[in-house]
């Protein structure tokens, strides 16, 4: 190809709401897909290697057990999808890790943090977000293993969850950065602040705004840094993005959501993306699909505007 940038995108499909409250975030990887992804990546002269949709259990939509629902299947999908994202990085690809619910993150970021280890790089992980998703299995008032990645990550998980990274913590407290938060539960601030996370919330880019905010969450990201974005669809506000499981109003506005992509962009250290909770049975004309394969466009350096 004439525009080939040297860059491989994999996108992996990881089509389950095993760790979901709702039913339909197993559709998300082909509704993207329906979207225009794969072209839309390839206009921009990434070579995009599909490798389809991973395989795992039926989601049994039963009740939680210790205050965990649906455990088994959970680990299994996670780790289809560990093995997929490790098998991307070794390659040296950008896995995009298409969900699906965001329980999947627990897979593809303990992947991510284990090859930033082994090549001596800094890890730094932006999670897009409405809420934080630091519940344990004693916090969560559901037993949703999607409002709980993030807990798994800092090693307080449930032990079956934790230390797929090599390390018990996948992350250490500073190396996760959160944009868009505004459905906390009250276990969950306290939480925030024990651990001392980094939250970016609504009312902080409502002060500060978007720019100022997402200079302050890349500062330290430099040429050592692998960069990973979670990206959880209901960060945006739900006028622009219907089409998720949990949504929440007041979020970032559509250029807001653009300008955060862009600054990323700007770093050029992306190395790895979850787009999670797409939910396409709850959307409308597929157009949270449609917006969330511009939001990616721009994420992989696509400027809205000309310059
Ligand atoms: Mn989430």
């Amino acid at each position: 190809m004439s525009n080939d940038n040297g860059t491989t995108l994999e996108l992996i499909g990881a089509p389950t709401d095993v760790g979901a409250s709702v039913r339909g975030a197993g559709m998300g990887p082909d509704a993207l897909r329906v979207a225009g992804l794969p072209e839309a990546l390839a206009r921009q002269g990434f070579t995009v290697l599909d490798r389809g949709n991973l395989a795992g259990p039926a989601t049994p939509w039963t009740a939680p057990t210790n205050g965990l629902r649906h455990l088994d299947e959970v680990i299994a999908w996670n780790r289809s999808v560990y093995a997929a994202v490790d098998t991307a990085l070794g390659t040296g690809h950008v896995p995009l890790m298409l969900g699906g619910d965001h329980c999947l993150a627990i897979g593809s970021v303990s992947a991510v943090a284990w090859h930033a280890r082994k090549r001596g790089k800094k890890l730094r992980v932006v999670w897009l977000d409405a809420h934080s998703d630091v519940n344990t299995e004693t916090t969560s008032p559901s037993g949703n293993l999607h409002g709980m990645p993030v807990s798994c990550l800092l090693g307080h998980g449930p032990a079956v969850l934790t230390g797929w990274s090599g390390e018990r913590a996948a992350l250490e407290h500073d190396a996760i950065r959160f944009i868009g938060i505004r459905s906390v539960d009250a276990d969950e601030k306290e939480a925030i602040r024990t651990l001392g996370l980094h939250v970016f919330d609504m009312r902080h880019i409502d002060e500060h705004g978007m720019r100022t905010t997402m200079t302050e969450a890349l500062q330290d990201v430099d040429e050592d840094t692998h960069l990973h974005v979670s990206f959880d669809l209901d960060c945006l506000d739900p006028n622009i993005a219907p089409g998720v499981g949990t949504g929440v109003r007041g979020g970032p506005t559509y250029r807001e959501m653009q300008l955060c992509m862009e600054m990323i962009a700007d770093t050029g250290r992306l190395g790895s993306v979850d787009v999670v909770e797409l939910n396409p049975a709850l959307d409308v004309r597929n157009q949270t699909a449609e917006v969330a394969v511009e939001l990616i466009e721009s994420l992989f350096g696509k400027s809205t505007l000309v310059r």
